[in-house]
């Protein structure tokens, strides 16, 4: 069971902020991290600091050790058949780019098409715009359900032998949607096409298994599972990887420099020039180990309660809409108060010690479709608790009280 003695070991949640007990419900835009994330960042810069696969010294093998290390966390935790299929990137935005840059020219043409949905990130949205711009493909959407979801049917009819690349989030960051990735990478696989998954909200919240899904590329954000900012990865299968040229050249990923050609390291080095982001995937290694301590299928139904009670919770106050389905599994809860804007909805709640997320969080095609301008959205996490959605319930009272609106 998740208890309070998971929420004491992220020191950030012990805290007022303007005289209230800060109650953190913007886990989607970034989580908080554990003591032991933080503590495993600071070891390493306290006594392990160098660079890696390069010295023979004693801190260079230990960087070295904990970078690989790390690696190796990451694989075993989405279940990847190998170290090699996983790419240290900056995060998610970079993951999909390296996809899109690298991958993409060689396999789109003219005449091609991408699908993806209305409801991705723009990260997982512009990339292919770019690409489809480029080479003269043309960009499909899979059309929305009225509560967010999407049809195997739609995809059926979507996903045709003219597509070369579908691209996906298995988990909406505005809708709290969870889409059949296995089904839809069977759909793509079918049709001659690769499926990318963008993971930025799933890797958090439930367990994923590359093999399982048979995903050919998946990207994902380390500070939103617990690790720093600045570090991520992109997982893409062995066969696939080896035929991409790398997008970034220099120090790192060669192996031998001449005037006029250079040859590259083998997978996943080639594809991560320059110096990496060691001390970020030191404390990913950390907060892969604080999620297995804890089990993602323990994390997944804790949040999946807690999405349900504040659905209920959220549903009882007159005059609040809430997007996206019923009963979803994971705990992004996106709603409008009546005509208050989202931001003045969010800056009462902040002065309660409460913090949401207003806006059109980095999806403005779906805004558009929700005929909103923007929303305001709550996001729970494994620290997150029923007292958390009973201060949220409570401000959006005091905010409706604010602005005017009778109590419901
Ligand atoms: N994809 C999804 C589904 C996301 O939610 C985000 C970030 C990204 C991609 C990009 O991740 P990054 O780590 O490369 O920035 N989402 C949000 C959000 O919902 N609020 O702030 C950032």
């Amino acid at each position: 069971m998740i208890s309070n003695a998971i929420r004491e070991q992220f020191p950030i949640l012990n805290q007022n902020v303007n005289g209230h007990p800060l109650v953190y419900l913007d886990s989607a835009a970034t989580s908080q991290k554990p003591r032991q994330v933080i503590e495993a960042v600071k070891s390493y810069y306290e006594w392990d600091n160098a660079n890696v696969h390069r010295g023979v010294h004693t801190l260079g093998s230990r960087a070295t050790d904990a970078y690989e290390g790390a690696r190796e966390k990451l694989a075993k935790f989405i279940n990847a058949r190998s170290t090699k299929e996983i790419i240290f990137t900056r995060g998610t935005t970079t993951a999909l780019n390296l996809v899109a840059s690298s991958y993409g020219p060689s396999a789109v043409g003219e005449g091609d098409e991408i699908v993806i949905t209305l409801m991705e990130h723009h990260s997982n949205l512009i990339p292919w715009q770019q690409l489809a711009k480029k080479t003269g493909a043309t960009l499909k959407y899979i059309p929305l359900q009225p509560d967010g979801t999407i049809t195997l049917e739609d995809a059926e009819k979507m996903i045709t032998d003219k597509t070369k690349i579908v691209a996906i989030a298995y988990v909406s960051n505005v809708m709290g949607v969870t889409h059949p990735i296995k089904e839809l990478a069977a759909i793509a696989h079918r049709n001659g096409a690769v499926i990318v998954v963008d993971g930025a909200q799933s890797t958090p919240h439930v367990k994923v298994d590359m093999q399982d899904l048979d995903c050919d590329f998946y990207a994902l954000s380390g500070h939103k599972m617990l690790a720093p900012t600045g570090i991520g990865a992109l997982y893409g299968k062995r066969a696939l990887l080896e035929s991409m040229e790398p997008i970034e050249f220099g120090g790192e990923m060669i192996d031998d420099v001449g005037l006029y050609e250079s040859t590259w390291k083998e997978l996943p080095w080639k594809f991560e020039g320059g110096t990496p982001i060691i001390a970020g995937a030191v404390g990913l290694g950390a907060a892969v180990d604080f999620l297995q301590e804890i089990g993602m299928d323990e994390i997944h139904s804790h949040e999946k309660q807690l999405a349900a009670y504040a659905e209920q919770r959220l549903s009882e106050i007159d005059g609040l809409t809430i997007y996206g389905p019923r009963n979803r599994e994971v705990g992004v809860v996106t709603f409008n108060l009546g005509d208050v804007h989202p931001h003045d909805v969010a800056t009462v709640l902040d002065a309660e010690g409460i913090a949401i997320r207003a806006g059109h969080h980095c999806c403005q095609p779906l805004m558009r479709w929700l005929e909103a301008s923007s929303t305001a959205r709550a996001s729970f996490y494994l620290y997150n608790t029923e007292q958390d959605v009973d201060r949220l319930v409570d401000g959006l009272i005091k905010t409706k009280e604010y602005f005017g609106y009778e109590l419901g």
